[in-house]
């Protein structure tokens, strides 16, 4: 099935986590995400996530063409992620761990720890129309 002639695939086994360069420094520690180091995509976009409520749900969505590095930039939670057939939660906790997702996965984030900080770099500008928000038609797109 296609958007905007994209098909969507997914697989779960394509998300993974990156390890991203960390300064460490008695003065704090500094953290490096760079186009073309080791990164899946280059980024075109920056979006975080502030002032979270713990029992707060977001996600809840899939991307036809969308691919993400999502980080805990602060705090603490749980990216579950599906592809339809196997989900797989990954606990987000250190701001130098990236969760790759790729097009085509469905994620939803809970558990939020307070004071938490969802920063997500991104391979495309906004655009809602690379949205898949109903679960029921993002699995019959994968038929
Ligand atoms: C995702 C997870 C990890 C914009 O206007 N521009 C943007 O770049 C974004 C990301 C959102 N928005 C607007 C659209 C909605 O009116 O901000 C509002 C909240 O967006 P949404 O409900 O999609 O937020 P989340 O936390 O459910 O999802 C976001 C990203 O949208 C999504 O791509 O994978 O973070």
């Amino acid at each position: 099935m296609t958007n905007n002639n994209h098909s969507l695939r997914a697989d779960i086994n394509d998300c993974r986590i990156i390890k991203l360069p960390t300064h460490c420094d008695p003065a704090g520690n500094l953290i490096v995400a760079q186009n073309s180091n080791n990164l899946p995509f280059a980024i075109e976009r920056v979006f975080y996530i502030y002032d979270i409520p713990t029992d707060a749900h977001r996600g809840g969505h899939a991307h036809y063409r969308e691919q993400q590095l999502i980080v805990a930039a602060a705090g603490c939670f749980d990216v579950e992620v599906t592809d339809g057939t196997t989900s797989r939660t990954f606990t987000l906790r250190r701001p130098s761990e990236a969760l790759y997702v790729p097009a085509g996965l469905w994620r939803a984030m809970k558990n939020f720890a307070g004071a938490s900080v969802c920063l997500t770099l991104s391979s495309t500008h906004y655009d809602e129309n690379d949205y898949i928000r109903n679960f029921d038609q993002y699995l019959s797109l994968l038929k």
